[in-house]
């Protein structure tokens, strides 16, 4: 590569200096070009495409750089949907994951004990030898089903492809099991097709959004949170159940502050009402539904009364705000939320949110949910990859036939040798998931660890996953890299394109490059026939009739639907990818499988005398754990609060900012201590604290030691029957004002 000047030429590709005027009234939330931005000047600026890696919206957007090409900021693409030419705080502060002084600069092998951090530099030869010879020695020894990739990030698919050909189809993310799994069974097994991401609800032009727990607001999926505040300015009934007041509470015209674990009972008898009152659709649930006379019979004596008892929210107020929704139907959504892995009977907890949606006639419809439409990648020919003999289901007879994903926590399971079992997992490879702080029961994860031969971790940064690698890959970050064709689904098809805006820091390198290397080391380079990503990409981009050379200057293209069905056609008898073909309001798969066909309520346990349940969520400024040490985001926020309610904070005598550690039902007690936040905007049976932060890796050099991981202290996991996910919300917290021996800091 020539010098870092002749890098920009080539990259930012004759744009050649596009002309930006300012003016002083400009909105800038960029970290670096104050100066530049205030004054009413012009200044020459180069950009290239991306699309963000600070989260999964993956929103297509510009980086910006001077003329002396340093970054001036990172903004949305205008022609994108995801954005809208915005990007959220996180997303203007991604450069700093790219100045972070404390990321992984080469190869790691490890020298001293799993989980110590102790490595050696390693040059990718030797890393990489490494690594092939393993994974030959365990295809030899035990097949190469029992490699595993966990991933959760852009570069995971090339890694995927890598393990695909050499074997294993057990590729599993954080984001199916931890997260949205349940909603998408759910709505499979009801309307025949998942939510997926982005979501279709049609928020922009809904009249009534049902919010139960989704935060969005402090959730900030970017294109979500801005048609939210759009239909908000149009009029749109806000109804949000959430047993804090959150933000999204905070704008709503119904907050019901729900007593926690109880949302099922609430949602059964919503659909009590709807189902008494006549409030349905009745052309729609007539035409397209199964089951409604067995719903309803089911839920006859789940009144507003019963649930009252259960939840804590008054007859009246279930009564009014299931009007309301009736009112505006098919403009309603009772939001299907995302991070859904709460109790255990997740799955059915959605299926009751999706009946709901079915009987106001919301599928399908202007303001409920759209159909969305994805663009469609060719692929290169290459040789079929190889049938593996097992699978990760085959670890659990008759279970989770219904989960549509490989069920990451399982895997996990799979890797502790049980004597029922034959077989068990020897090696993961894992990519951009920190899955010490992403896993529930750390113990568990750490034990897993423990017993594979192999454990490659690939990671922009020191994290606690890479503590416990084997080898630690450090990939450059999305600003210094290729990656695939985003072709996310969206009211219209679109494909954006990622390109490196820098040279990769130090001797980092992509996720293609190492997968082909990898492959290239096992006798598998047919699977990876480009030299070189982007040829690969223009390949693409040229079989779709655009080039990369195109796409370098636009960053997005948007195409035309193909048909006109966005929403369903008025009237219209639809088809169905269900057993039945309707819209299943008693599902039959789960009847087949000996679940419950329609959901049925159980009372969960609640926190123990002088404990309080651990509610946690997302801060607006943060990702997961990933955020926390990069400069400019801990510059808004750099550690975690406990929100307390002034009732528990007077009886335990805690004052506003005092430090607390943290002890759990099963005796587990937090790492580092919490600083008390006294609300009344927390129930006093809970307790809360943004996810992310209480890192105990000291390589994270700003957040180390800063606030309490939520992770840590959630032991008890509810496994979910139907898809195998993991609820995480049943764990109970009690106060240590000393510091316990054990805590770190
Ligand atoms: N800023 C930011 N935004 C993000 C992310 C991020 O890391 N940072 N992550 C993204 C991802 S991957 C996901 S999955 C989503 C997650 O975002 P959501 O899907 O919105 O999150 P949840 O964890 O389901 O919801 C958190 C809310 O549930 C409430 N809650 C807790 N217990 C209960 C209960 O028993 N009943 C009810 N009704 N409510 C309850 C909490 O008080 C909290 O307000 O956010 C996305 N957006
Ligand atoms: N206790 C608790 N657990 C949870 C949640 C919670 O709220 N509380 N939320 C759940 C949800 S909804 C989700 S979606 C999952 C998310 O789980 P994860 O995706 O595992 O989230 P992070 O903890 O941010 O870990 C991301 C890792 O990827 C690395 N990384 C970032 N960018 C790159 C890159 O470009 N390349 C590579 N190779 N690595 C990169 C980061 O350094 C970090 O180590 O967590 C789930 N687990
Ligand atoms: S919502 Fe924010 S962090 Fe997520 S992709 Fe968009 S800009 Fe990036
Ligand atoms: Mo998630």
């Amino acid at each position: 590569m020539g010098s870092r000047r002749q890098f920009l030429k080539t990259t930012a590709l004759g744009l050649g200096g596009l002309s930006v005027g300012f003016s002083a009234l400009a909105y800038i939330t960029d970290f670096s070009g104050l100066k530049e931005a205030t004054g009413d000047m012009k200044i020459n600026l180069t950009r290239t495409p991306t699309y963000c890696e600070i989260c999964f919206w993956k929103c297509a957007g510009w980086v910006y750089k001077r003329e002396d090409g340093s970054i001036w900021k990172i903004t949305g693409n205008d022609e994108d949907q995801h954005s809208n030419g915005r990007f959220c705080p996180r997303g203007t502060g991604g450069v700093g994951i790219y100045n972070d002084t404390d990321r992984l600069k080469t190869p790691l092998i490890r020298i001293g004990e799993r989980g110590e951090h102790k490595f050696r530099e390693a040059s990718w030869e030797e890393a990489l030898d490494l690594i092939a010879e393993k994974m030959k020695s365990i295809a030899s020894d035990y097949g190469p089903e029992s490699v595993a990739l966990m991933n959760h990030g852009s570069g995971g698919k090339y890694f995927g492809d890598l393990l695909k050909a050499y074997g294993s189809t057990n590729i599993a993310a954080p984001s199916y099991a931890q997260c949205r799994g349940p909603r998408e069974v759910a709505f499979i097994n009801t309307f025949g097709e998942a939510i997926e991401s982005p979501e279709r609800t049609d928020i922009r032009d809904t009249k009534c959004l049902v919010l139960i727990g989704s935060h969005i607001g402090e959730n900030m999926h970017n294109g979500q949170v801005q048609e939210m505040s759009d239909a908000i300015d149009k009029g749109a009934a806000i109804i949000t159940v959430d047993p804090r007041f959150s933000v999204a509470a905070s704008k709503s015209k119904y907050w019901l502050p729900i007593k926690p674990a109880t949302d099922l009972a609430l949602l059964l008898s919503w659909i009590n009402v709807l189902t008494t009152e006549n409030w349905i659709d009745k052309d729609y649930v007539e035409k397209n539904t199964y089951g409604y006379d067995l719903l309803k019979a089911h839920v006859s004596s789940m009144t507003p009364e019963w649930a009252y008892g259960i939840t804590g929210i008054q007859p009246d107020v279930i009564r009014k705000t299931a009007k309301e929704m009736f009112n505006v139907s098919p403009a309603v959504i009772i939001h299907p939320g995302r991070h859904v892995t709460w109790y255990g009977d997740d799955t059915q907890r959605l299926r009751a949110v999706a009946i709901l949606n079915a009987l106001l006639g919301s599928w399908g419809r202007r303001g409920g949910f759209y159909n969305p439409s994805t663009s469609v990648l060719p692929s290169y020919p290459h040789p079929p990859f190889p049938t593996p003999k097992t699978t990760w289901r085959d670890a659990f007879p008759g279970q989770f036939h219904l989960a549509d994903e490989s069920v990451s926590s399982k895997i996990c399971d799979a890797t502790i040798p049980a004597e029922l079992r034959d077989f068990s997992f020897k090696a993961w490879l894992v990519y951009g998931t920190n899955l010490i702080m992403t896993f529930p029961d750390q113990a568990k994860t750490i034990e897993a660890i423990k017993h594979l031969d192999l454990m490659v971790a690939i990671d922009t940064m020191p994290m606690e996953i890479t503590s416990w690698a084997d080898v630690v890959l450090p990939e450059c970050t999305y600003l210094e890299r290729y990656d695939s064709i985003r072709v996310s689904p969206h009211r219209k098809p679109s494909i954006a394109l990622r390109m490196p805006a820098f040279e990769p820091k130090d001797n980092t390198k992509s996720a293609y490059w190492m997968a082909r290397e990898l492959a290239s080391r096992l006798g598998l380079l047919e699977f990876f026939p480009f030299e070189k990503l982007e040829d690969y990409l223009d390949w693409q981009l040229r079989q779709m009739g655009s080039s990369l050379e195109e796409m370098q200057k636009i960053g997005v293209k948007t195409f035309e639907r193909e048909a006109d069905d966005l929403y369903f056609t008025p009237g219209e008898q639809h088809e169905f990818s269900t057993p039945t073909g309707k819209i299943e309001l008693y599902s039959t798969a789960f009847a087949d499988e000996g679940f419950d066909p329609v959901p049925v309520y159980t009372p969960h346990p609640e926190p123990p005398s002088g404990f309080y349940r651990l509610n946690y969520g997302r801060a607006p400024m943060h990702t997961f754990s990933r955020t926390s040490n990069n400069p400019n985001l801990n510059d808004l926020m750099d550690e975690n609060s406990l929100w307390v309610n002034p009732k528990v904070a007077k009886e335990w005598g805690l004052t506003h900012n005092q430090p607390v550690w943290l002890q759990n039902q099963d005796g587990k007690k937090s790492n580092f201590s919490i600083k008390v936040r006294i609300t009344e905007r927390i129930r006093w049976d809970s307790v809360y604290m943004v996810h992310g932060f209480g890192h105990a890796t000291k390589q994270l050099s700003r957040t180390y030691g800063k606030g309490v991981s939520d992770t840590e202290l959630i032991t008890n996991v509810m496994t979910d029957p139907i898809m195998g996910g993991t609820g995480m919300r049943g764990n109970f917290v009690t106060f240590l004002t000393e510091k316990p021996e054990e805590a770190l800091s």
